[in-house]
């Protein structure tokens, strides 16, 4: 059995905080596992270091199910973002080992492929309606398939999705969290505009996808949904907060523009009724922070059931780790819907040297044994851990509201 003998928490900022988990067996081999949680990140370093990695010491590694149980039924204190993503940590490096030692690419311990390759999709945004469908037409002619269009509001200063360069988009920006202002009616009124000009200029064979980012009530998330459906939306994203699920039942009494959630879940229990009750269409739960490729796997099979397709989350504060693990993931996974692709910088990338390509819409994780991904920890040392916060959301009157 390869048993663990040590195992290390590095954390980098080549960009970006980005919090890594390294395992290493008696017998030389190593596994990586994402634990970046954006804007907690210490917080997940310290329950690995403190309270998992000294659990994990002599322990086999080929156990993977044994481990996961061990560490979600044996702390005691069940889910949550923290320990959800120090075990997906876990979970993805002991996948990763499984395959080196097999000699085998991870997708294929997971059934091998069911397609032949996992599409994909990138984010336009621009500070204007013109400028998102300038960068969406840039996409196009990259050869994406299915596009996230975010646009300015005008009377906001600033916008979620919307970067500085329309292309590298990075929230996390803050040594405190910044503070932006929201308007649901300001908002409401030019997502029609931008769908109805995208598909002007993009014509229908593109996908269009959305990101509310829980910004709507369920009643107003009815609305633009009726307002979107002659464009056709892949889906709508995050419509309203869904720690009541029972909130989706009411936006699904109003529209028929799919719906996706879930990149904040970290467990099927956060999403047991919504998928039972067929509320929504995608699943956006990912491997980071939602335990794991093991835990993954279970949500998937559970939304299979009721024709629901994932959908998992891949912006950049998740590692090339986990676009490693979501590519083996999207590959094998039966009810595959789509994966969301944002472009680390070269900064990232250099620091995670990584088997999987991007051609023509599609990624594929590689044929490299395990996840095809590792962490190049002297460069990774170079980079100092820089405090940075996601920032917070204002009604123009003051009030708190959803980011
Ligand atoms: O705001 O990952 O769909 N993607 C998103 C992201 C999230 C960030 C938060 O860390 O909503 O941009
Ligand atoms: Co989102």
């Amino acid at each position: 059995m390869p048993k663990i003998v040590a195992a290390r928490v590095i954390v980098t900022c080549p960009g970006r905080n980005f919090v890594t988990l390294k395992i290493e067996c008696d017998d030389g081999t190593t596994g990586v596992g994402d634990a970046t949680l954006n804007g907690r990140e210490m917080a997940v370093a310290s329950y690995l270091n403190d309270h998992v990695i000294p659990c994990l010491i002599g322990r086999d590694a080929h156990r993977i199910e044994d481990i996961w149980q061990y560490l979600y039924k044996g702390a005691y204190w069940r889910r949550g973002p923290v320990t959800m993503t120090g075990i997906a940590a876990v979970d993805m490096a002991l996948w990763d080992i499984k395959g080196k030692i097999a000699g085998l690419p991870v997708y294929q311990l997971l059934g091998g492929a069911a397609r032949e390759g996992v599409t994909v999709y990138c984010h336009a945004n621009g500070s204007s309606i013109d400028d998102t469908i300038s960068a969406a037409l840039e996409y196009r002619d990259k050869g994406y398939r299915a596009i996230r269009i975010q646009c300015g509001v005008p009377g906001l200063p600033t916008t979620y999705g919307v970067s500085k360069d329309r292309h590298h988009y990075e929230p996390a920006d803050g040594d405190l969290p910044s503070e932006s202002v929201w308007s649901t009616a300001k908002y409401m009124r030019v997502v029609p505009q931008l769908f109805a000009a995208a598909r002007e200029a993009l014509g229908w064979d593109i996908h269009l996808l959305h990101d509310i980012h829980h910004r709507l009530t369920p009643i107003e998330a009815g609305r633009l949904g009726k307002d979107l459906e002659p464009y056709r939306p892949f889906w709508l994203e995050d419509a309203t907060p869904a720690e009541n699920q029972d909130a989706f039942r009411l936006i699904r009494q109003h529209t028929t523009a799919p719906l996706a959630v879930g990149e904040i879940f970290n467990s099927i229990w956060d999403c047991k009724e919504l998928i039972e009750n067929q509320l929504i269409d995608y699943i956006r739960a990912t491997v980071v922070h939602a335990g794991g490729l093991t835990h993954l796997r279970r949500i998937a099979a559970l939304a299979d059931l009721y024709q629901i397709r994932t959908g998992c989350h891949g912006a950049t504060d998740l590692s090339p780790i986990t676009m490693a693990a979501a590519l083996h993931f999207g590959l094998s996974v039966p009810n595959f819907g789509i994966q969301e692709h944002m472009a680390h910088t070269a900064e990232t990338d250099a620091v995670f040297p990584h088997a999987y390509t991007y051609a023509d819409g599609m990624m594929h994780p590689g044929e490299a044994p395990g996840l095809g991904v590792d962490i190049d920890e002297d460069l990774a040392a170079t980079h100092e851990y820089k405090r940075a916060f996601l920032p917070v959301n204002r009604l123009e009157d003051g009030t708190l509201w959803s980011w």
